[in-house]
């Protein structure tokens, strides 16, 4: 399977995320993907590649362009606020909820460092807008290699994608890696796309990029938002809208679930896939289902991830995984590549 590495992803490394009235120590931190290309290494599984830059033009089929210039300057912006903040992850504190406006953009930098956010949880770095584009270039790579024949192929990236939507930030995430790749399957030819999101937490942003549209297919298994992150996205009664209504399927599903009864929600997941249509998938392959990972509550253990990747394989669609979340660190690395090991062995 060809591995596109995002080899610019230690550039973002947040130091604190704020947390119930306190700042504490990132949980989604370079370290991930370090354990995860050690475990392709020590399995010797998959090549290992990396990426040709994206152009602006393809990222701005799936995000705004006001979006895109924001996150070019914002670091520089956050340093001109005050020379003291180069030592300091920019976070949000102001957001323009129910009866602001959010056509004008504000010349206060905190100010549409909040517009185009919706979280005080996603540390903004030095080195963020780099890392995060060249992850989305290796999204557009996993996706070319679809395109050009490839069964499979898995983007090795953090930051990770799918909480961010066509203009904002928020849960670590700020450009959508999931849809870009959806987004470059369907301009080269794919005419019915799905992206299936196994992460622990709903795929808020890949849900609102697509909502009003069929050729995209979305559906995620996740934990219920009455109690989980991202809490206001990710119920069963979101069906997607307009000429996208029925393409929408969430299946949240309580705290404490255990493999047997997520295996059926993955399953209905994949017929409703089927049933779409879908020429090939996109996987956002998140691991914090993991029963120790430390932010989440399902319960999969680390051979159940070998299942996960055969169930997945039993679609029979080109498939490209892409990273997402889990935070068990020292296992994300051997989750992962279980399933992309029972992938390839269906
Ligand atoms: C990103 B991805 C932990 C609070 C959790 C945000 C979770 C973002 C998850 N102290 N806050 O979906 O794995
Ligand atoms: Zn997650």
């Amino acid at each position: 399977m060809k591995v596109f590495l995002n080899d610019r992803h230690p550039l973002h490394h947040g130091r604190h995320e704020m947390f119930r009235g306190e700042l504490v120590p990132c949980f989604e931190v370079p370290a991930r993907a370090d354990y995860v290309l050690q475990e392709l290494r020590d399995r010797s599984f998959g090549t290992v590649q990396s990426a040709p830059p994206i152009e602006r033009a393809t990222l701005e089929r799936v995000h705004a362009a006001r979006y895109l210039d924001f996150l070019t300057g914002a670091w520089d912006e956050w340093v001109a606020l005050d020379p003291d903040n180069a030592q300091r992850d920019a976070l949000p504190s102001y957001w323009p909820i129910r009866t602001f406006r959010s056509d004008v953009l504000p010349a206060s930098f905190p100010a549409r460092l909040g517009l185009f956010s919706f979280d005080a949880g996603s540390p903004l770095t030095a080195g963020t807008w780099e890392a995060a584009r060249q992850g989305a270039a290796c999204a557009a790579a996993g996706a070319a290699a679809l395109l050009a024949g490839e069964r499979s192929a898995f983007v090795l990236t953090r930051p990770p994608g799918h909480h961010a939507g066509p203009d904002f930030f928020g849960g670590y995430c700020f450009l959508n890696n999931a849809a870009i790749a959806a987004q470059v399957l369907r301009d080269g030819g794919m005419e019915r796309v799905a992206v299936l999101d196994v992460d622990y937490h709903h795929g808020n942003g890949t849900q609102a990029i697509f909502y009003e549209r069929e050729d995209v297919f979305f559906a995620s298994v996740h934990g219920d938002p009455h109690t989980e992150y991202p809490y206001y996205l990710g119920y069963a009664d979101e069906r997607g809208e307009g000429a996208g209504l029925g393409c929408n399927l969430n299946l949240p599903l309580p705290k404490g679930t255990d493999f047997a009864r997520w295996r059926d929600a993955l399953r209905v997941a994949l017929q409703a896939i089927a049933a779409h249509g879908a020429q090939a998938l996109v996987v956002s392959l998140g691991v914090d289902t993991f029963e120790a990972d430390p932010i989440s509550g399902f319960r999969l253990a680390s051979d159940d991830y070998l299942r996960v990747g055969a169930d997945i394989a039993a679609a029979g669609l080109p498939t490209l995984f892409v990273l997402e979340g889990g935070y068990a660190v020292a296992e994300v690395g051997r989750n992962v590549v279980n399933v992309l090991a029972g992938f390839v062995q269906e």
